[in-house]
């Protein structure tokens, strides 16, 4: 893995061979047990209840209630789908206030929903600004949905006084934050609901699968309606619906996973921990940290990149991390505002989102895990460093290259 970083000729954009023999990615699944896996398969297979509600859905949606302490948790084939069925349940119509600093699938899922997304800016914590989202309510607006960047909680607080003030829903993508605390308290229970995803690159994954979580009971038998195409017995349909069911081979994957959260988020904090330290005092390379009040998931080690102080723009070092197999990702560039339908749609979002703009410039998250184990991290962290004492090398060589 280590190679000597001596000159910009040592670089593998420079035909070097790579620091890394094979890709280290950002969203490398970590799972549990196989072999406890595998016990809760042959189980399955002798009852053969393959879907449908069987008893390992059950026992998920317990288990995640139990642990994130709401009344209510329903399991969803993906994220995306547990997101769209939360804002259709309540029959809302209009418009709904998100970042467009996000996954793609939180504003698809509004649209799907039969709704309009309206973006607001986010604040220099990548979280939406609740004094941006009031400057863009009009009398349309019917609700907020706030997403947990990185697992961090939003300003809830702050969000639910608006939308009390305004009678507006207040919703939440908590995509990324399973095991994270807001003031102490588990994300789940905030707003009228929250949407989880448990896909294969989540902290805790199903390989697919979502999760909505409520403590509102009448909203919770809506989504398990919704979730079955609103079937309420073997012949009645009371309402819309779909096909929204977690499979029992992915609620097998989740109980198993759920078994061994603990090692992955106590091995993704010490990664978190070595990259703070390697990376610190490169100029124009920011960590983003975390509150140490909060229980955090650290599946993503986020950080930013200053183009003056480090002398090469984000891009430019991704170029060089690729090369060398360190396959980090721009996460979520370039703004969903700057995506279709959503740049057709509002073509002057960009005016009202400046930070997002910024940031969606600056923001780079490098891989973690097992995969790159601690010395990996400080190898990752070493060749940033080199990449800033030698920016200019680099430069001159891909002038003289191109
Ligand atoms: N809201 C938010 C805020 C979200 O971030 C997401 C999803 C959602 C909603 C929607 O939830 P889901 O409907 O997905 O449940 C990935 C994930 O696919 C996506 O779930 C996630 N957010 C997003 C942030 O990241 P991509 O397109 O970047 O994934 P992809 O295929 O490039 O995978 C990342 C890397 O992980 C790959 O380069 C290789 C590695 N990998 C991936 C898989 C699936 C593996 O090594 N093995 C694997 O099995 O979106």
């Amino acid at each position: 893995m280590t190679k000597a970083l001596e000159s910009e000729a040592s670089l593998a954009c420079f035909s070097a061979p790579p620091l890394f023999p094979g890709p280290l990615f950002v969203g490398r699944p970590q799972s549990g047990s196989v072999d406890h896996f595998f016990d809760r398969l042959r189980d399955m297979f002798q009852r053969n209840q393959l879907t449908n509600h069987g008893p390992l859905v059950q026992e998920l949606e317990a288990a995640v209630a139990d642990r994130l302490e709401v009344k209510h948790a329903i399991a969803f084939c993906n994220g995306t789908v547990a997101l769209e069925m939360m804002l259709k349940a309540l029959d809302l119509k209009g418009e709904v206030i998100v970042p467009a600093f996000t996954f793609i699938a939180t504003v698809h899922a509004i649209r799907s929903a039969g709704l309009t997304p309206v973006f607001a800016d986010i604040g220099t914590n990548h979280l939406l600004d609740p004094d941006a989202v009031e400057s863009v309510i009009t009398p349309d607006t019917v609700a907020i949905l706030g997403v947990h960047t990185w697992g961090q909680g939003c300003e809830v607080e702050r969000l639910q006084a608006i939308s009390e003030q305004r009678g507006l829903k207040l919703f939440f993508d908590a995509a990324h934050a399973f095991d994270c605390t807001h003031r102490g308290r588990p994300i789940g229970g905030f707003g009228a609901a929250e949407a989880f995803s448990l896909h294969a690159t989540k902290v805790f994954h199903s390989f697919e699968g979502g999760l909505v979580t409520t403590q509102d009971d009448a909203l919770a038998d809506r989504l398990r309606l919704m979730r079955n195409f609103g079937f309420s017995d073997y012949d009645t349909v009371v309402c819309g619906g779909g096909n929204g069911k977690l499979s029992e081979p992915a609620a097998a994957m989740a109980l198993t996973n759920l078994e061994g959260l603990a090692d992955v988020i106590s091995l993704n904090r010490r990664m978190w921990e070595t990259y703070r330290a390697s990376l610190d005092g490169i100029p124009g390379v920011s960590l983003l940290g975390f509150d140490p009040g909060e229980r955090q998931n650290h599946q993503y080690v986020v950080v930013e990149i200053d183009a003056e102080d480090f002398r090469l723009s984000r891009d430019e070092l991704l170029r060089i991390l690729h090369a060398e197999n360190v396959l980090a990702r721009r996460y979520f560039h370039p703004g969903c505002h700057r995506m279709e339908p959503y740049r057709t749609l509002d073509p002057r979002a960009g005016a009202r989102l400046p930070r997002t703009d910024l940031l969606c410039e600056r923001v780079l998250v490098l891989p973690t895990g097992g995969q790159v184990a601690a010395d990996g991290a400080v190898a990752i962290a070493d060749l940033i460093r080199f990449c800033q004492r030698g920016a200019a090398a680099i430069r001159t060589r891909w002038g003289r290259d191109a």
